[in-house]
């Protein structure tokens, strides 16, 4: 990685940042509704390498991406970068907005984060620049500055790269903690370590990447975000953390009822979630997948046939719960698989996808890794299913 940014820019990088994706355990579509989710942060990162420069120029390229991005550190802002390198660009102006003395710099991305499938590249892209650039402003990383460079990196996602997500993808890739998934709560931002170790009771959590493209600034997640403000306005609630199920029936439209009866329902998921990780009671972990899988499919309506063979074949096959994770339309499931019936669950689902005529589907162990951080070297080898 040092090397890839030496032929890119004929000089060596001073500083790495590696950032982690994630996957939801369960609490889709809660954050934007200051409501309650439990994701982890995956093996699976991103990794930026950084260099001041002294002429106000930004230039930013990536191994994963043919087009390099160049411009200036003063013109950065809401329109001023589309595609892949605002998510970077984004962040250094999120932190000019915020503050700091933001220099030029150069930067090279790499990552062993699958694009595109719902397990937060953006939010890794984001994360690793912003604990780069902390690094190069020599600023600590303390759980404070940690905080602001979430709210930074949300400003980047939103305002610059124009995906009005809610911020769960960067407060875990910035806080999580190996060996444990990450509760949040949107209400007041607080997060609680939530050890999680299912292989002690010989079950694994399995992510299948359907490959089905998944994008954040489409219209679905927009318009599912619009439904939940118009639920908690009919309410009179600020949002619909403060809703009760017997209210939201009686919500007039039928579609925003039922936006909102989701969200009310996940919300206490997540709740029943996390007692029984507590509890060690796997079985009831995965009747919550379950419920929550079929409360995306009815009500929220952001599963698609992929996700829903996932689901369905993992749990003949042997899994004690599966779900889709993540925003929706495609992207990845989670399961959770006794570890010696792993093997049949992935070959089933293959089997499936090639009888239905779908994409081959990728998969991968979902390990809960530690949060974003600066680190010696680059990306390792490329991470393995
Ligand atoms: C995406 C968004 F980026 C998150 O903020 C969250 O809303 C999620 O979809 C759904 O739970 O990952």
């Amino acid at each position: 990685m040092r090397a890839d940014f030496r032929s890119a820019y004929g000089h060596a990088a001073t500083v790495v940042g590696r950032a982690p994706g994630r996957v939801n355990l369960i609490g889709e579509h809660t954050d934007y509704n200051a409501g309650l989710c439990l994701p982890l942060a995956l093996p699976h990162a991103t990794y930026a390498a950084l260099a001041r420069r002294d002429d106000g120029r930004v230039r930013i390229a990536s191994r994963q991406a043919a087009e390099p991005w160049e411009g200036s550190v003063d013109a950065l802002g809401a329109g001023s970068v589309s595609g892949w390198a605002s998510y970077a660009a984004g962040v250094l102006w999120a932190l000019r907005e915020a503050g700091q003395d933001v220099p030029g710099v150069d930067v090279f991305i790499d990552s062993t984060v699958p694009l595109g499938a719902g397990l937060s590249s953006s939010a890794a892209l984001e994360c690793s620049v912003a604990v780069a650039l902390t690094d190069l402003l020599g600023l600590d990383p303390t759980p404070r500055v940690r905080r602001e460079l979430v709210a930074a990196c949300m400003r980047a996602e939103t305002e610059v790269a124009g995906a009005p997500t809610g911020g769960m993808d960067q407060t875990v890739s910035m806080l999580a903690e190996a060996g444990a998934a990450l509760l949040i709560d949107f209400e007041d931002h607080s997060t609680r370590a939530v050890p999680l170790a299912p292989e002690d009771a010989g079950l694994a959590l399995l992510v299948t990447d359907t490959r089905v493209s998944h994008a954040l600034v489409d219209g679905g997640y927009a318009s599912r975000r619009q439904d939940c403000e118009a639920a908690a306005d009919q309410l009179g609630v600020a949002s619909l953390r403060h809703a009760d199920l017997a209210a939201v029936e009686g919500l007039g439209d039928e579609r925003v009822r039922r936006r909102a009866r989701h969200v009310v329902t996940e919300i206490q998921r997540v709740r029943e979630s996390v007692a029984a990780i507590e509890a060690a009671d796997w079985q009831e972990l995965g009747r919550q997948f379950l419920a929550s899988h079929v409360s995306m499919r009815e009500d929220f309506e952001i599963s698609c046939a992929e996700l829903d063979t996932v689901v369905q074949t993992a749990v003949e096959a042997g899994a004690v719960g599966a779900r889709m994770t993540g925003g929706g339309f495609g992207g990845s499931a989670i399961s959770l698989v006794p570890l010696d019936r792993l093997d049949a669950v992935m070959r089933a689902v293959d089997t499936a996808f090639v009888a239905a005529g779908h994409r081959p589907p990728a998969h991968l162990r979902a390990e809960p890794s530690a949060a974003a951080d600066v680190v010696a070297g680059g990306r390792p080898d490329p991470d393995t299913t």
